[in-house]
């Protein structure tokens, strides 16, 4: 792997990314359309419109492979999921295609199957359960990835990422959360793997709680190394007692499963 582009570079992941990655590749294309910053050693800086279909072919043209993490990561309008998450994810796989097919991380979300209580353990054959307009974008995105693959022979990994942020902020990311080493480690075995096909995996760090079970994706060689457990004792003094009938813990999606639908309530 020469190069290697990451889309939504000027976000929370991409910024982390770009300072993780720096060396492990000659260089890091970085796309967003907000502010990327100043370019460094061993890197590109593209800004792009992911609506842009024109803008997405030459962004990736070049690269080895894409880290795709650019588009909306939270609930929004209709309208803006629409363009961001799915026409921008649309561009992103056909501008592999026509480009010879690049190997491509997905940054799905645990959203695409946030509908699914906690006590329910998922595999890689558990059905989406999306609990918002964005979890749908993602399970759009994992079926596009799937297409791409059994039609064109695009490869690509769709990571179900639980809650990646130096720390877990609440009394569930003590389940979701994925550490910012992890998620690096995760990255880096997508593209070493000789074939990793179309498959999804799920995004957590070895946590005490555990929601998800990757077996069907451990050919990939990855093996999250570490914990939310040292900062239990934080979270919990900090927050109250989880209250079981709130459909907000009793949800894996959490506040996305339990908030209204956001055309009728926008925030
Ligand atoms: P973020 O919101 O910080 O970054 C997203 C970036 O995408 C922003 O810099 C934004 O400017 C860019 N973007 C938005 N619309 C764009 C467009 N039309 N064209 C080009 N760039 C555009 O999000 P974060 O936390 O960095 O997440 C990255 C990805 O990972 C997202 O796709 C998100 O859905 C996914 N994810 C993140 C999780 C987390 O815990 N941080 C959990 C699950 C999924
Ligand atoms: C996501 O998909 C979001 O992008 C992120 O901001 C967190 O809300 C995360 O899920 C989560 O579920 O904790």
């Amino acid at each position: 792997m020469k190069k290697i582009l990451i889309t939504g570079a000027a976000g929370g992941l991409g910024t982390i990314l770009r300072h993780q990655l720096r060396g492990w590749v000659e260089t890091l294309r970085l796309s967003d359309v907000s502010d990327l910053g100043e370019c460094g050693p061993g890197e590109e800086l593209i800004p792009a419109d992911l609506t842009n279909f024109g803008a997405v072919m030459d962004i990736v043209e070049g690269v080895d492979g894409i880290v795709h993490l650019g588009g909306k990561s939270i609930e929004g309008t209709f309208d803006n999921i629409l363009n961001t998450n799915i026409k921008g994810t649309y561009h992103i796989f056909e501008a592999a295609r026509k480009h010879g097919g690049k190997r491509i991380m997905f940054a799905s979300s645990n959203h695409a199957i946030g509908f699914h209580q906690r006590e329910t353990r998922l595999d890689g054959d558990s059905p989406f359960r999306p609990d918002s307009l964005y979890g749908v974008s993602k399970c759009f995105g994992e079926n596009l990835a799937r297409y791409y693959f059994d039609k064109f022979a695009v490869e690509s990994v769709s990571v179900r990422i639980g809650s990646c942020f130096a720390e877990p902020l609440d009394r569930r990311m003590l389940a979701t959360w994925l550490s910012i080493d992890d998620f690096t480690r995760l990255v880096q075995c997508i593209f070493e793997a000789a074939r990793v096909g179309a498959t999804m995996i799920y995004g957590a760090s070895n946590n005490r709680e555990q929601w998800w079970d990757n077996s069907h994706a451990a050919f990939l060689g990855w093996t999250p190394r570490d914990s939310s457990e040292i900062f239990r004792a934080k979270i919990e003094a900090a927050t109250p007692e989880p209250q079981w009938d709130d459909p907000a813990v009793r949800y894996q999606g959490g506040g996305f499963a339990k908030a209204g639908h956001f055309e009728d309530d926008p925030q």
